[in-house]
């Protein structure tokens, strides 16, 4: 489904000076920001008039993303539409800010819902048209009950979430599940069209890149594929040790505009349902302990290749022309941040920078998901150079210190192909952005080394692999086509034990898992389909432990994981005939974070489908939850 790019219009045009004038109207961070001058091109105008609500004409390649500081005033972000897209408003661009907060501190947000055309989301919504459940999966004995999910009709209704922040899912915090605000039309569920969010930022919050998104379970990936999504950025010593050394930074946010889902066909089982009896002898017998996988979603033949954007601008398939890209310049002998983010519904990112021939060049990696780089107690890891390319999921960020390549070499930020497996979507590889070195030399400072940058940060999860692990569960991961239709697939994440019902997430259901506060878990996240999934938890970071069976050295505190997909193994294989790719975290709920959390799958197609659950964590003060 082309979802936004198509309906623009390059009318207006816009000088510079009066772009100029427009930022000079909001509360720019200019010191952070490079190259801020580059000129757009004529056409674009990201003003939000009653025309052109969402602006007009498409960034041009190199664009930045205007920034705003928190103050004491707030933030107001409105949310407009035209036709088929969506926009966050601030200060009169339709360009959602780079927000940036100081760690330990206030940030207001009020978000207000303009939406006038609830249909249109709808129609990206997804290519299901159904209005009533399909036939369930077959029962069988010894399999967990699989219950079919209903379609989501698009309400317009709308919300914030502030990805990876350590901060109360409660009102009026980062609370997805109580919290909403209806659109300007159609039906009034929220009761309200705006709603002002408080967060605190703890001072303990590792610094870094996170970001905002609408959370509306059923429309969260048609409101971001309509345009939904931006960059915060929360500031701390790091950062200022980075500032006062020189080294400059860039904000990179990945989106993808489409979803080609519709239309795929269906080829071969990843196992055939046995044609023998005798078949089923080495399967389970126990009622309800073992996962259909004869069911499950097949292969697919999924032709479609989703487009995606670079701060806005789209970014051609194949070899793009420099002309066609952003720009990136560095001085010779400098260094800079690169914070990027995969905003992107269910695209994956492999990113390196290569040079002309291809050869990967050097990067080093300083945080990921918002976190920089430390030990369990939160000493910084000894910076390294990699040229390993660096695979960022769905909702991941990578933040990473770019060297100038040698005067005289072109370089290119690309990403690679990525296998998703036989029943996702074909990623291809492509070219991000062009970098470039310019002839005059950087500032001194600005050659400083990363570890002038690095900082102690212990930080709210710091210590969590020395805690004693007080539970260890099994947590799955399920998809099933409805039997009859082709244009819909629920999608199941529940906690295997036996008896367990597989059931796609609806609003209101009651949580799946109970903690209390203070304690510590390890869940092994098995993934039984034939594609990628990304586990993502809200309020908590969590470090991985193995990678399908592997132990990981020095694994980062994250707050999304890719989870391998699963294996054919044959009927006659011990281990049964299918292997799940499998993920062990490590997690911890401390009292501060203590509420409703919701943990999902973050390809949005995915967790709108039903591949979300509640973990509700329980306090003295609130024993039981209610
Ligand atoms: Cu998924």
């Amino acid at each position: 489904m082309p979802a936004s790019r198509s309906c623009l219009t390059c009318s207006g045009n816009r000088s510079i000076a009066c772009r100029l004038a427009l930022y000079g109207a909001l509360a720019l961070v200019t010191a952070t920001a490079i190259d801020a001058a580059a000129a757009d091109a004529p056409g674009f105008d990201p003003r939000s008039t009653p025309a052109s609500p969402c602006g007009s004409g498409t960034p041009p390649p190199g664009h930045d993303m205007p920034e705003l500081r928190a103050t004491a005033a707030g933030i107001t972000l409105t949310v407009r539409q035209d036709g088929n897209r969506l926009c966050y408003v601030a200060n009169g661009s339709a360009d959602a800010p780079v927000i940036r907060v100081r760690l330990g501190s206030e940030l207001t947000i009020t978000l207000s819902n303009e939406i006038t055309a609830p249909d249109a989301i709808d129609a990206v919504a997804g290519p299901g048209k159904l209005t009533s459940a399909n036939e369930p999966v077959p029962n069988a004995p010894g399999f967990y009950r699989v219950l079919p999910g209903m379609r989501h009709h698009a309400s317009g209704a709308t919300n914030l979430h502030v990805h990876g922040f350590a901060v109360p899912p409660v009102a009026p915090q980062d609370d997805v599940l109580t919290i909403c605000t209806d659109a300007a039309v159609g039906p009034a569920t929220c009761g309200r069209r705006s709603f002002t969010y408080h967060y605190h930022i703890p001072a303990n919050m590792t610094e870094g890149m996170y970001w905002y998104h609408p959370h509306v379970h059923g429309e969260v990936q048609a409101q971001m594929l309509m345009g939904l999504s931006g960059a915060i950025i929360v500031e701390g010593p790091a950062q200022d040790a980075r500032r006062a050394a020189g080294i400059g930074e860039r904000v990179l946010i990945v989106r993808q505009t489409q979803d080609q889902d519709a239309g795929r066909a269906q080829a071969a089982a990843m196992t055939a349902a046995p044609s023998h009896p005798h078949q089923l002898t080495a399967m389970p017998t126990a009622p309800g302990t073992a996962i259909d996988t004869a069911h499950e979603l097949l292969c697919a033949r999924n032709s479609g290749i989703d487009a995606i954007s670079l701060n806005g601008t789209p970014i051609p398939l194949g070899d793009a022309p420099d002309s066609a890209i952003a720009h990136l310049q560095l001085s010779v002998g400098e260094t800079q941040l690169w914070r990027i983010l995969n905003a992107a519904t269910d695209a994956f990112l492999d990113l390196s920078i290569v040079d002309e021939h291809g050869q990967s060049m050097a990067i080093e990696v300083v945080a990921r998901d918002g976190s920089p780089l430390t030990n369990d107690a939160g000493a910084p890891l000894s910076p390294v150079q990699t040229t390993q390319s660096q695979f960022v999921p769905p909702s991941g960020r990578i933040e990473m210190l770019v060297r100038a390549p040698p005067p005289g070499t072109r370089a290119y930020l690309i990403t690679h192909a990525v296998d998703t497996g036989c029943a996702g979507d074909r990623v291809p590889e492509r070219r991000l952005a062009v970098i470039e070195v310019s002839s005059a030399a950087a500032p001194a400072a600005a050659q400083a080394t990363a570890r002038d940058s690095l900082v102690d940060s212990p930080g709210i999860f710091s210590g969590l692999l020395a805690r004693h692990t007080d539970r260890r569960r099994v947590i799955a991961l399920a998809e099933y086509p409805h039997p009859g239709s082709e244009d819909q697939t629920d999608f199941y994440i529940f906690e295997r034990k036996p008896g367990a019902v597989l059931k796609p997430y609806e609003m209101g259901d009651p949580p799946a898992i109970t903690v209390k506060a203070g304690t510590t878990e390890e869940w092994l996240v098995e993934n039984w389909t034939n594609e990628l999934h990304a586990f993502h938890i809200h309020q908590v970071h969590f470090r991985v432990l193995a990678v399908d069976g592997n132990a990981v050295n020095d694994p980062p505190l994250l707050d999304v994981v890719n989870v391998p997909y699963a294996t054919a193994t044959g009927y006659h294989s011990k281990e049964g005939p299918v292997r799940p790719g499998r993920v062990r975290i490590k997690l911890y709920f401390p009292q501060s974070l203590a509420g409703d959390i919701p943990f999902h799958c973050h390809l949005a197609d995915h967790e709108d489908n039903g591949m979300m659950a509640v973990l509700r964590v329980l306090t003295p003060d609130r024993p039981a939850g209610h």
